[in-house]
């Protein structure tokens, strides 16, 4: 299989509600898609997660196109006939950029297993035809409102719900959903490192309250301090942003910082090292589940197949299309009854609308052996 050419497109794709977070407001979602076109003629498809702005991490994907442009899409067209195994190797010699690395990759990997006919779960080791999937709630204006958004989510079926928290809006609207929808509702929270050091005894008291988890509360380099959270809290505590690499997840795991791990393809450099932190999170005991980035149906579609694997026990924040975009790029992927169905088809299993993303393309650039 040799790729002839990577094609960036850039699209806009309105949130069907503004969705707000420790580190802002977002009403669009601004996607690079990278497609991988190959000499017989196979597109693979690779979605980048990276925001708009370098809110979540350091990325923001007007600096990931640049690098795919410049440096990451050459050197692996260079690389000549390859596989999604050589990615990393070819582009090793460029520093970091792990969200714009696993769009490449992704969309090598989905050209290679189209090509193979195999589907992207069974490339990866999938144990299960459905996964267990949650929905992930913003901060709202107001508590009744925000537990108005969760009965809406639990009407649809969720079982699992994710609330985000920031200092000043933390114990009491937990308390309210508790309150609202009872004992066997799953809960947890996510602060995106929201929280200092002043925050710990806080924190604690979300023990009263049976969550899951309590997702990143600190810094993302900030290890010893989850970790004493940890010592003091009932809760398991939970990483996202301090997880870049299995190497990082299995220090934060022995340094007593991770019970429980949130795995994102994008945030690690891709799915291979995804699964390489499954491995690790699984060798050393501690549970697993796939993390969200608003992914269109492209990301969506191989999250599910990331999310089959053995270790990925806690349903993950990849919701139904219609929970964040109107209209998707692919075929609607629909929760039902808190469970979806991992895609069978070869690669990531989906079709694309080439037609649709082609009218929502706001930039697009080729870049050719
Ligand atoms: C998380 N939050 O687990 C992610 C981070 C996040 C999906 O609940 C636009 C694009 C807005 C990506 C907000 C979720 C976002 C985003 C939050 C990702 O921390
Ligand atoms: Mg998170």
């Amino acid at each position: 299989m040799k790729i002839e050419s990577f094609e960036l497109k850039r699209i806009q794709l309105p949130l069907v509600t503004p969705f707000r977070t420790s580190f802002g407001v977002q009403t669009v979602r601004d996607v690079l898609l990278v497609f991988a076109r190959t000499t017989d003629g196979v597109t693979g498809y690779g979605e980048c997660v990276a925001l708009a702005d370098p809110v979540y991490s350091e990325e923001y994907v007007d600096g990931a196109e640049q690098v795919i442009a410049r440096y990451l899409a050459p050197a692996v067209l260079a690389g000549g006939g390859v596989t999604a195994a050589d990615v990393a190797r070819l582009t090793s010699g460029f520093v970091g950029n792990r969200m714009a690395k696993a769009a490449v990759e992704m969309a090598v990997l989905d050209a290679e297993l189209r090509s193979a006919g195999m589907s992207l779960a069974s490339y990866l080791g999938g144990v299960r035809s459905t996964v267990e999937v949650g929905v992930s709630v913003g901060i709202t204006a107001t508590v009744a409102e925000l537990v108005d958004v969760v009965r809406g989510h639990v009407e649809e079926g969720y079982r699992r719900v994710k609330l985000k928290i920031q200092p000043g809006f933390d114990l009491e609207p937990v308390a309210a959903v508790r309150e609202a929808f009872g004992p066997d509702l799953l809960l947890q929270v996510d602060a995106n490192t929201a929280y200092r050091a002043d925050g710990l005894a806080l924190l604690t008291r979300l023990d009263a309250f049976d969550l899951l988890l309590v997702e990143q509360p600190f810094d993302h380099d900030d290890i010893e301090l989850h970790a004493r959270l940890a010592e003091r809290m009932r809760t398991p505590v939970c990483l996202d942003e301090s997880l870049t690499s299995a190497k990082t997840t299995a220090a934060a795991i022995r340094a007593g910082a991770c019970e429980i791990a949130n795995i994102k393809p994008g945030r690690v450099g891709g799915y291979l090292e995804a699964r390489r932190v499954h491995d690790v999170a699984q060798a050393l005991d501690v549970p697993v589940w796939c993390g969200g980035m608003l992914e269109t149906g492209v990301g969506r579609a191989a999250n599910l197949a990331l999310a089959s694997l053995p270790g990925f026990t806690l349903p993950g924040d990849i919701s139904g299309s219609a929970r964040y975009y109107r209209e998707d790029i692919t075929p609607p992927f629909v929760a039902r009854d808190g469970r979806m169905a991992v895609p069978t088809g070869p690669g990531i299993g989906v079709e694309v609308d080439e037609e649709r993303v082609a009218g929502l393309t706001t930039r697009r650039q080729e870049i050719a052996r």
